[in-house]
């Protein structure tokens, strides 16, 4: 049931093992004799990719051939991780790739581990792009994601003397065997300069820009592999490159750097993955990222439509434009101004096109996150666009005094809200306005996120143009986060309910019956222990840092953000860390917390919580007092491939944001899937986990979302908590007065002064019942029979999670294309 290979060429070992030879030979120069390991990598990889390129081509005539409509995915951020591995199990090609090369002396893992991961996003959003591309490949919808394809994606991370060093990455350094670079597909992109008027082919007036600086965007596509091969789609990445590479006359000059002058600029442009998720971006390349990856991609789409149907008024019946959060949504004024400008459409079908064909994904509600531009900028930058957006508010504006009473001064408040210019902070476009106005669809992506988006930020443009805020809960793709990365478990679970799971992870609610089983109780622990000693030996090659596999693995692994409050974690281990000390004969759970995440290089908060963690595990490690039944391990550099072997490593899941901060959250997806109980907040799509995989069998805690505002309306008492709980007031007072820094005691005095002095995300008021739950996992944990059953319900119930449902979701109810019914 699982391979359809629309390849039609055999899959023999004797075939791969002479293909592999001949594409080390003829693509890389090289003989078995004088191969390196990195050069069998990229030999192995090309004949994958053959196979891959046979079912690309006849999925690409498909779509054209049905005319059907597709749907253009617009992300700044792809974090895709490795592909290799992917691609064998998804094409069911990993066992022959494995023997073919083992007849050659190659070992398939090694050189998987080669691969350089694809980091090109930050976190959850754009670790989501990439679950959406290979979920519409398996579901059957035919798409194309837009990106950036950055030189250097997100930074790698050292730590040195338990702090974070960033130094560059640098994936491209040996090449990217899974890319075809497309010299032929290059859109001009403008910046700057003015805006006249002229006559269209028509002999009507039209606004003309003329930008003072053109940057090229030049594509390089990458194969999208789904499941079992029967589509393959397209990520189309943009790379900048200015008109004339070299100024000649100034080289001749001796002028040797400024002739490169122009080049650097516009290269600069796909250099760097901005580094930040949560940060005002500010700067100005920034902007011109965005508006240089959102232009190209439009002009492509435009282009590609123009060649099939020849209309470009049928424009949105044939493309869906997907908003991967704010980054593009100056894709609404772009297509305006390129529906207007170019193709000499009317204002108002113009704007009818626009909202038909784009909708809009928003991921976080954090007022640091929601992008706004200064109107200079905008106006020095894009001066056509922000025409085009002067026009689009007028036209909101007069619309909303339509629909509202006016004249009161809360009226003008709410028009002032509802503005795309925010008036507050000097003059300021509000790109999420602009998203929301000019998309059919505006969707969160958690039922929590959803309401509060439409009580919150959204709440103004709820009321005046409603219907548009639509729920789309994320989803993880199977592929990757199960089968994959937990081979063992994905066997165990074949073996009990058949393989069916492998094409439906929704079929894996039929594993709930085997609960109760003894022998599957057994064969799960066993894949966990199994994972877990892979972890141990991990750990210890990395940190020196012995674990012992029978300890719970208690797992907090995402960005280093205040709201996602790794503080609220390490300052519990440190109050069990003095309780341990306390009284060390008590029977005490034997622990390992792991922790591991990146930090914005400019998060100076951030920054110090993990240099806490890092001062905690030095000392904590080398107290024999604990007798090692407690360890803190913080692993490097977390990215894809650390995270395939963490997720399936868990016992106890971290999911601990404060309540009404955390969008979704996909890691609390991957780890309940393999088989972690989850200890969490009601937050972001833990709230529907708890649902879905029952109270019973996950650990919540802490105040909900409503709560903790009530608490902060109310005035929070940080201080008045503090003081009333001796535990957490210890473990305050031991890290403010140097017990893990001795060798500088004031190191976290600032830290713990912002808890008792306003504590903004809630440690202190979560903290007690924080600790309570932690002691109801200890108590679970020591009746293992029921904790290996709560582990398989949860594993049995996150089927629904499955990025394939939430893609089929997308695209019924939004996007509106077909997509493969499996049942
Ligand atoms: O939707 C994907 C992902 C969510 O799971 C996380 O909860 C959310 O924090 C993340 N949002 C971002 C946006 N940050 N900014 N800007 O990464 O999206």
């Amino acid at each position: 049931s699982v391979a359809i290979l629309s390849s039609r060429r055999k899959t023999s070992v004797q075939a791969l093992r002479s293909e592999i030879i001949s594409k080390l030979a003829y693509s890389i120069g090289k003989d078995a004799a004088t191969a390196r390991d990195h050069d069998w990598l990229t030999a192995a990889i090309l004949v994958l990719r053959d196979r891959i390129v046979d079912g690309w081509m006849s999925s690409v005539r498909e779509a054209k051939r049905s005319g059907r409509k597709r749907v253009y995915y617009l992300s700044l951020e792809f974090l895709i991780g490795r592909l290799f591995k992917d691609a064998l199990g998804n094409l069911g090609m990993t066992e022959p790739m494995r023997e073919a090369l083992r007849d050659l002396g190659v070992d398939l893992d090694a050189i998987a581990g080669l691969e350089p991961d694809a980091a090109l996003g930050n976190g959850g959003l754009g670790r989501l792009a990439a679950c959406f591309m290979e979920s519409m490949a398996t579901v059957g919808v035919s798409g194309l994601g837009y990106g950036i394809r950055y030189d250097h994606g997100l930074f790698s991370q050292k730590i040195i003397d338990g702090r974070q060093v960033e130094v560059p990455e640098d994936w491209l350094s040996f090449r990217n065997p899974w890319e075809f670079l497309r010299r032929e597909i290059v859109h001009e992109i403008g910046f700057g300069g003015s805006v006249g008027m002229n006559n269209g082919w028509d002999g009507t007036a039209r606004h003309a820009w003329q930008p003072a600086e053109i940057v090229l965007a030049m594509g390089y596509d990458t194969p999208v592999v789904g499941w079992g091969g029967r589509m393959i789609n397209t990520l189309r990445l943009w790379s900048a490159h200015a008109v004339d590479p070299i100024r000649l006359d100034a080289f001749n000059r001796g002028d040797h750097v400024g002739a490169m002058a122009d080049s650097t600029r516009a290269e600069s442009i796909s250099r760097v993955l901005y580094p930040s998720d949560a940060t005002p971006a500010g700067q100005e390349l920034r902007l011109r990222q965005e508006y240089f990856f959102t232009s190209a991609s439009l002009q492509d789409l435009i282009r590609r439509h123009m060649q099939r149907f020849g209309d470009i008024r049928s424009l949105h019946e044939k493309a869906s434009i997907q908003l991967n959060d704010t980054h593009p949504s100056i894709a609404i004024a772009e297509l305006m101004r390129l529906l207007i400008d170019v193709h000499g459409i009317s204002w108002d079908e113009a704007w009818s096109m626009t909202r038909e064909a784009c909708c809009y994904t928003n991921h976080t509600l954090l007022p640091e996150a929601l992008e706004s531009w200064p109107v200079g900028l905008m106006e020095r930058l894009l001066p056509r666009h922000l025409q085009i957006i002067y026009a689009i508010n007028q036209h909101t504006l007069d619309e909303a005094r339509k629909k509202m009473p006016v004249g009161r001064p809360e009226d003008a408040a709410r028009i002032s809200r509802i503005s795309l210019i925010d008036e507050s902070h000097g003059r300021r476009v509000r790109m999420g306005n602009l998203a929301y106005v000019g998309s059919h669809k505006v969707n969160g992506v958690s039922a929590l996120h959803t309401e509060l988006m439409k009580e919150t930020v959204f709440k103004d443009l709820n009321q005046i143009l409603p219907g548009r805020i639509t729920n789309m809960t994320n989803g993880i793709t199977p592929r990757r986060w199960f089968t994959h990365a937990n081979p063992k478990l994905a066997g165990l679970v074949c073996d009990a309910i058949g393989p069916g799971v492998l094409d439906d992870l929704e079929n894996i609610t039929a594993f709930e019956r085997y609960a109760d089983d003894p022998a599957t109780k057994e064969r799960f622990a066993a894949v966990k222990r199994a994972n877990k000693e892979a972890l141990a030996e991990y750990t210890f090659e990395q940190l020196g840092i012995r674990i012992d596999p029978a300890a719970m693995f208690d797992i907090h692994v995402k960005r280093i953000h205040e709201y996602k409050r790794q503080l609220l974690n390490i300052v519990e281990t440190v109050a069990l860390y003095h309780a341990i000390r306390a009284e060390p004969d008590r029977k005490w759970t034997p622990r390992v917390k792991f922790f591991a995440g990146k930090a914005a290089a400019s998060y100076v908060q951030a920054k110090s919580i993990i240099k806490l963690i890092n001062d905690v595990a030095k000392v904590v490690n080398a107290d024999p007092a604990i007798r090692g039944l407690l360890k803190v391990a913080f692993l490097p550099n977390y990215n894809v491939s650390l995270a395939e072997i963490l997720v399936p490593a868990a016992d106890l899941s971290e999911q601990i944001s404060t309540a009404g901060m955390e969008a979704s959250g996909t890691g609390n997806m991957k780890f309940a899937l393999n088989g972690a109980i989850t200890i969490g907040t009601l937050d972001g799509a833990n709230v529907e986990m708890r649902e879905r995989i029952g109270s019973d069998n996950i650990v919540i805690f802490g105040m909900t979302a409503s709560e903790v505002e009530d608490r902060r309306n109310a005035g929070y008492n940080p201080r008045a908590v503090i003081e009333g709980d001796p535990a957490l007031k210890e473990a305050l007072v031991s890290i403010g007065t140097g017990q893990f820094s001795p060798d500088d005691p004031a190191r976290y005095r600032n830290l713990v002064e912002s808890l008792y002095d306003s504590d903004f995300f809630m440690v202190a008021a979560d903290f007690a019942s924080y600790v309570q739950a932690q002691r109801r996992v200890d108590a679970l944990w020591s009746n293992p029979s029921d904790w290996w059953r709560k582990a398989i319900l949860n594993t049995a119930h996150m089927g629904w999670f499955s990025s394939d449902r939430a893609i089929k979701q997308y695209a019924e109810e939004i996007w509106k294309v077909p997509f493969w019914r499996t049942t």
